[in-house]
């Protein structure tokens, strides 16, 4: 339907037309897929804009070798179609990315979505009309579209951060940034390759790299802890097991703190409670079972230091067996508080420093100076490439969101509101923006938790308040700006009795310069955050003003 440009603001005239839909959906990643299959079942016209040309988001753009998910396979998938579940196989313990944009492509087929999704096609800007209480939404292909709801499913983890390195686009070599990997084949064999960063994306892609090139060079500034993720060929019988009671399996998981690990072995206790040899047999079991779970060995070591310090002395302690130079051992070996920043999991990391083509250059007291056509400049020496590969991370949280001009209510754009960190209350909305939501968004468990199972219950959230509304004759909802900054302080109170705020991680936006330092996701887990949604509902939307 084509309307007038009424209540377009100066910054959107010029364009001719608006197309309206019931719901804009920003972004076609596992929360965007979902949030478009939800409305459309409860018989809504929306539609999606996704900037990259397919589906998967996270899966679409981090195609670096190696990349695959650290939830089990079983565990990080769809669980709203008991059939899906059950048709779909993985491979492995741990997918890898190639398998999940799979699962995404089969996901968007099997329920019919590419219909509803535009695209190569960027969400620019969104206005709040006032007065047509209405949002008017403009994307890069120079249309605007007319919405009464938005849903932001631009993604935690979708803007990547390269650093303003001086010369950055003088190389003369190739170049890529993990996050934004090509699609056809990178080919590294004879070449001489530089990596900087050394979080989780570094850690999967080393090891693999490190097979097939001449030489590789780490810039490591700070190092990590990562636990061996024992990946192999998934266990059909286990399959079997979980897919013959896989809601149940599924309902078990939704009770974990971070949503995921229902079935692994975890304690309670406090470390202080037991004797080294006891600790020492926990943690070695934990180890050998690989992945996240290692953190579960006791219940003390996420907000106790010196708990945390016994936990983080044996991961120094397997790094300083698995690396045969000492020197490089030491420098692998982390100082910040264990699961401060996200702890990674990897196979055969440390190890693949023991080849006589790898070696880690420390920049911390040292940064990057210069990239130059031929390589890089780094503590006075000039080390030369033919690739140089960016792992360097993301603009987490609130990237992609504040990438687009969000203007709410009173001409007030989300950038300003946000200039000291983002207010949201639930991280589903943010007080004068109305009928604009957000998916995993700060101040919700988000990237605390297995992200599959939160998008569900975020989508399923959402989708059920604007059915709420529409079933009651509601126009709006809009959080309360009490509500919201008692939110914004429980999270706060609630990460400032763990040890998460005691480094810098992008948890923090600790990694990008100038980013307000605050905490963004919610650490009071994932159940505990959905009873508090479910009963916010359940009480008329609590904290939240309805209008007509
Ligand atoms: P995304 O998948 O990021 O999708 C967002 C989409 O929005 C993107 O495709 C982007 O192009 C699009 N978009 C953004 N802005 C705009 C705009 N203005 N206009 C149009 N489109 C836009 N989580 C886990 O729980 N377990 C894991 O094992 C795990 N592994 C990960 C591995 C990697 C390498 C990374 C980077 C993240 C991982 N995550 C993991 C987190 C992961 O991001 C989530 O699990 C999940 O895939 C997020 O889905 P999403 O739809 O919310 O966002
Ligand atoms: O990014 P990161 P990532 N000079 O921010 C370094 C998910 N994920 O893409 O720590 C030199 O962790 C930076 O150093 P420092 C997961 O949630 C999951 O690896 O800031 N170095 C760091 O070492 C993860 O946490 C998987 O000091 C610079 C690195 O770059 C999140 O995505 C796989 C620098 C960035 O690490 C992000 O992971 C991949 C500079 N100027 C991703 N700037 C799984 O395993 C930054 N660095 C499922």
């Amino acid at each position: 339907m084509v309307l007038g440009t009424t209540g377009l603001n100066k910054k959107d005239q010029g364009f001719m037309s608006e197309q309206r839909v019931d719901a804009v959906i920003v972004g076609a990643g596992f929360a965007g897929m979902y949030a478009l299959h939800r409305l459309v079942k409860e018989n809504y016209h929306p539609i999606v804009f996704e900037t990259g040309d397919n589906v998967g988001g996270t899966w679409y753009w981090n195609r670096y070798p190696g990349a695959r998910c650290d939830i089990q396979s079983m565990e990080y998938s769809y669980t709203f179609d008991e059939d899906l579940q059950q048709d779909w196989n993985w491979s492995e313990k741990y997918a890898p990315q190639p398998e999940i944009l799979r699962y995404a492509n089969y996901v968007a087929d099997r329920f019919e979505l590419r219909q509803h999704i535009n695209f190569n096609t960027r969400v620019l800007t969104a206005r709040y009309d006032e007065i047509h209480q209405e949002w008017l939404v403009r994307t890069d292909q120079n249309k605007t579209y007319r919405t009464k709801f938005c849903i932001m499913a631009t993604g935690c983890l979708s803007s990547t951060n390269l650093p303003k390195f001086k010369g950055v686009d003088s190389f003369e070599g190739e170049s890529f940034h993990t996050g934004q990997w090509p699609h056809s084949p990178v080919d590294f064999n004879s070449k001489r390759i530089g990596i900087i960063g050394t979080g989780s994306s570094a850690i999967q892609s080393i090891p693999i790299i490190a097979q097939s090139c001449e030489h590789l060079t780490v810039f490591q500034r700070t190092a990590n802890y990562s636990i061996p993720a024992h990946n192999e060929p998934l266990d059909k019988q286990y399959a079997t097991s979980i897919k013959n009671s896989y809601p149940a399996f599924r309902a078990e998981n939704r009770e974990m703190f971070a949503a995921f690990g229902a079935h692994q072995s975890r304690w309670e206790d406090s470390i202080f409670d037991v004797d080294d040899e006891v600790r020492l047999a926990r943690f070695e079991k934990k180890w050998q079972e690989g992945g996240l779970g290692f953190t579960s060995a006791f219940g003390d070591t996420g907000a106790d230091k010196q708990a945390n310090d016994i936990a983080a002395e044996f991961v120094r302690n397997k790094i300083r067996a698995a690396v045969n130079d000492s020197e490089v051992a030491e420098l692998l070996c982390p100082d910040q508080v264990l699961g401060c920043k996200r702890v990674c999991v990897d196979s055969h990391y440390f190890e693949t420093y023991n080849k006589p083509n790898v070696n880690l250059v420390n920049v911390k007291e040292h940064p990057v100076e210069e990239i130059t056509p031929e390589g890089l400049i780094q503590n006075g020496q000039h080390y030369k490439f033919d690739m140089i590969i960016y792992a360097t991370g993301f603009d987490a949280m609130t990237g992609s969101l504040l990438k687009i001009d969000i203007e709410g209510k009173n001409g007030l754009s989300l950038q300003e509101k946000w200039h000291a960190g983002p207010r949201t209350y639930l991280g589903l909305c943010s007080s004068g923006f109305p009928n604009l939501f957000t998916v995993s968004g700060p101040g919700s468990p988000s990237v605390l938790s297995n992200m599959i199972i939160t998008i569900e219950q975020h989508v399923n959230w959402i989708i059920d308040c604007m059915t709420h509304l529409r079933d009651s004759k509601l126009s709006t909802i809009e959080a309360l700006e009490d509500a919201e900054n008692d939110w914004v302080d429980l999270t706060n109170e609630i990460a400032n009795g763990t040890l998460f705020p005691t480094c810098n991680s992008w948890y923090l936006g600790a990694n990008v310069p100038g980013k307000p330092r605050i905490f963004m996701p919610f650490v009071g887990g994932f159940p505990t955050y959905a009873e508090i949604c479910a009963d916010v509902a359940e009480q008329n939307y609590r904290g939240f003003e309805l209008t007509a």
